[in-house]
């Protein structure tokens, strides 16, 4: 929020200055740039505001040393100049000029939205009168071009800048599969207008089923919390005005550890007031690692050594330390060297969590055999259970 206020104070203290328009002969011959004979024939106390509408209003303040030039709306570049405190600039009509153009240059953190005459919006593209006078802005180019006629001078020729949007951060986390997790992101609108999310994965492998819906984290504070409501339209903002969203990530059961979901968060922006419309999209990147890091699996065995003959027992103890419930728990052990396999046990899972088949692993090698040993669960594991399966194997003789 802290931005909010900086803006505001801004606005204020530039506005201020704005006052400065009823005087705006004194100006131009203190800056003494125009040359006597030229005087009659000023265009002066123009402005670089903020605002989509492009017409100054509502405490919009000027914007202080931007760059403005005025050309033949061709080669010719008559005078270049920087805007005051208050947004201000001016510039001698030259002598013999027919067709003249007012170009801005932007900040580097703003963005062109509109332009007028005074009070009178200048919708790009369109020439529109005032004064006697044909003015046409060209939001593409940030010029307004006009001809030079019978007035004496041209004023109030001002441009409409707004600050970018701010859209933050690129996420990137590491979940299970069959778990669902939340990246949060900050969106502050440079302008009043409406902001509406979307969403693109690419997952790699290609594995179908990740999906992502947006919330509106009404607190902030980066977390899901009870009755944080969807995001699924626009949302109008005010300028300054800060958004907190949570990109809620669905892994789905099937996805490989290993594999990866990018998610690229798109936010639109429609200004309002904006003539013609005018839209502005921000991403983030939000990367999903599928890992079993909410599952951790620790192996003990009966004995460090024994003699040719014995069965030793092995016992793998899982736990899920992770917050989320996790589904589609596979646990995969094989017989060591040297060994060959006797029984194995699925042990006592804990509430929810289903062996399958029951009490035996789903695949193991003949007794006597060698190979791999592989415990498939149903249902799920609750954050913060833990139980064990074991194995049993003889060593060679
Ligand atoms: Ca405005
Ligand atoms: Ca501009
Ligand atoms: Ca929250």
């Amino acid at each position: 929020m802290a931005l909010t206020c900086a803006r505001h104070a801004r606005d204020v203290a530039i506005s201020a200055a704005f006052a400065l328009a009823a005087v705006f002969v004194s100006p131009v011959l203190a800056q003494g740039t125009p040359p006597p004979g030229d005087l009659a024939s000023v265009l002066t106390q123009s402005k670089v505001t903020v605002g989509a509408d492009g017409v100054q209003n509502g405490g919009e303040a000027g914007i202080a040393s931007i760059t403005v030039t005025l050309t033949n709306c061709a080669a010719s570049v008559y005078a270049t100049t920087q805007t005051g405190a208050g947004g201000d600039y001016s510039f001698a009509v030259p002598a013999g000029a027919t067709t003249l153009c007012v170009v801005e240059t932007n900040e580097g953190d703003h963005r062109s939205t509109g332009a007028s005459v005074g009070t009178t919006a200048l919708p790009s593209g369109t020439p529109t009168s005032v004064g006697g006078t044909s003015y046409t802005y060209n939001r593409a180019t940030d010029s307004i071009s006009f001809t030079v006629g019978a007035a004496a001078n041209y004023t109030g020729i001002n441009f409409g800048d707004v600050p970018d949007n701010a859209f933050t951060t690129n996420g990137q986390q590491s979940a299970a599969p069959g778990t669902t997790l939340y990246y949060p992101h900050t969106f502050i609108a440079g302008s009043a207008g409406t902001v509406t999310f979307s969403t693109a994965g690419v997952a790699t492998p290609s594995v179908p089923g990740w999906s992502e819906v947006v919330h509106n984290d009404t607190n902030c504070n980066g977390r899901f919390d009870s009755g944080e409501p969807l995001i699924t339209g626009g949302v109008a903002l005010t300028a300054g005005q800060q958004l907190c969203i949570l990109v809620k990530e669905f892994v789905p059961a099937n996805a490989p550890v290993g594999g990866e979901n990018t998610v690229t968060v798109t936010a639109s922006f429609a200004y309002t007031n904006a003539n013609p419309a005018l839209n502005a999209a921000a991403t983030r990147i939000d990367l999903t690692i599928v890992s079993r890091a909410g599952l951790t699996l620790v192996k003990s065995v009966s004995a460090t050594s024994a003699l040719p003959g014995a069965v030793i027992t092995y016992t793998i103890t899982y736990s899920n330390v992770s917050a989320e419930a996790l589904t589609s728990v596979t646990i995969r052990d094989a017989t060591p060297a040297f060994t060959t396999y006797v029984s194995a046990s699925c042990g006592a899972p804990p509430a929810g969590l289903t062996c399958t088949p029951p009490a035996s692993p789903t695949t193991a090698p003949a007794v006597g055999a060698t190979g791999g040993i592989t415990w498939n669960f149903g249902g799920s594991l609750a954050p913060g259970a833990s139980s064990a399966v074991s194995f049993q194997v003889q060593v060679n003789n």
